[in-house]
């Protein structure tokens, strides 16, 4: 049962006050979100029910599938496709601009996201503020010499009829610049990632079922270095148990009435 208090015309869960405190007493904070972040702006996320993987087997999409049979290929750009136009026309929500409130506080070291949807761009960070874990949906590059392409451009070659697009210089395998199960992480932005996470006095975890490795070991490693971690996910998580503070509940609601909280002081 959620019990709330009444502060002037809002009911505020008095979890949202302990975050405030909190986040009142961090120099250093890390944010690390997940697909509930976005749903919010209208993007499914994966685990939830009438999620991505509700309406298509994960198992299709393994990377190395991808690259081995031509009928996973094309499974995986229909899929691919739908959800980019998704995202195409998503807006950041209250959740979104609640961060950006927070990093104009001065406080916020990065913004660690698994998500592919350029969300916390359009919300008005620095780029160099946010460090996107398993890579963006709005770009394509050929497996085979690396040759980017504009996302757009290739859609446009799909809603012409192409099944499935190769590169024009090399004929190779041409894939979204996500990360597949299977995949590598791109190391360098796991290392910045892992470096926040030794550097930050407090962690929130937004929206993310957190059972997805290794983005979710970014999280525990800021606990091991003596980090304070907050989690705001509808559904209960593996971490909870490692958080000094457990929020389920929305987290666009939440954060929103945090950062009032935060600034009102
Ligand atoms: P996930 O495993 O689907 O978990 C999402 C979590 O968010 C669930 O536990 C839900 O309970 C919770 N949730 C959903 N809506 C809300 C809400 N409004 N308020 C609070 N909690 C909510 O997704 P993760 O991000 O944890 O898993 C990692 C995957 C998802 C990454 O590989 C991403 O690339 C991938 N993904 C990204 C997007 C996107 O860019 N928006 C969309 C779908 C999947």
């Amino acid at each position: 049962m959620n019990i709330y208090f009444r502060i002037g015309n809002q009911n505020v869960n008095p979890l949202v006050i302990q975050a405030a405190d909190l986040i009142k007493n961090a120099h250093k904070i890390l944010i690390f979100t997940g697909a509930g972040l976005s749903t919010e702006s209208g993007i499914p996320d994966f685990r939830s029910p009438g999620g991505i993987w509700d309406r298509y087997d994960p198992s299709e999409f393994y990377f190395d599938r991808f690259i081995s049979s031509e009928a996973s290929r094309e499974k995986y750009w229909e899929m691919s496709t739908t959800y980019y136009q998704v995202m195409k026309k998503a807006q950041p929500n209250p959740a979104h601009l609640a961060l950006k409130k927070l990093d104009d506080t001065g406080r916020l070291l990065a913004i660690v996201t698994q998500n592919i949807d350029h969300l916390h761009h359009q919300a008005g960070h620095s780029s160099d503020k946010i460090i996107e874990i398993h890579g963006t949906a709005f770009g394509v590059s050929c497996l085979t010499c690396g040759k980017q392409y504009n996302r757009d451009e290739i859609e446009a070659r799909l809603s012409a009829g192409t099944r499935v697009p190769y590169c024009d210089d090399c004929s190779g395998i041409l894939k979204p610049n996500t990360i597949s199960f299977g995949q590598a992480m791109p190391e360098d932005k796991m290392e910045q990632s892992l470096f926040y996470a030794q550097q930050c006095d407090l962690c929130l975890a937004l929206g993310s079922s957190l059972v997805v490795y290794p983005a979710a070991s970014i999280p525990q490693q800021a606990v091991r270095n003596g980090a304070h971690l907050i989690i705001i996910n509808r559904d209960e998580t593996p971490l909870d148990p490692l958080a000094d503070l457990v929020v389920h509940d929305s987290v666009s609601t939440c954060l929103d009435q945090i950062m009032d909280q935060v600034l009102a002081s």
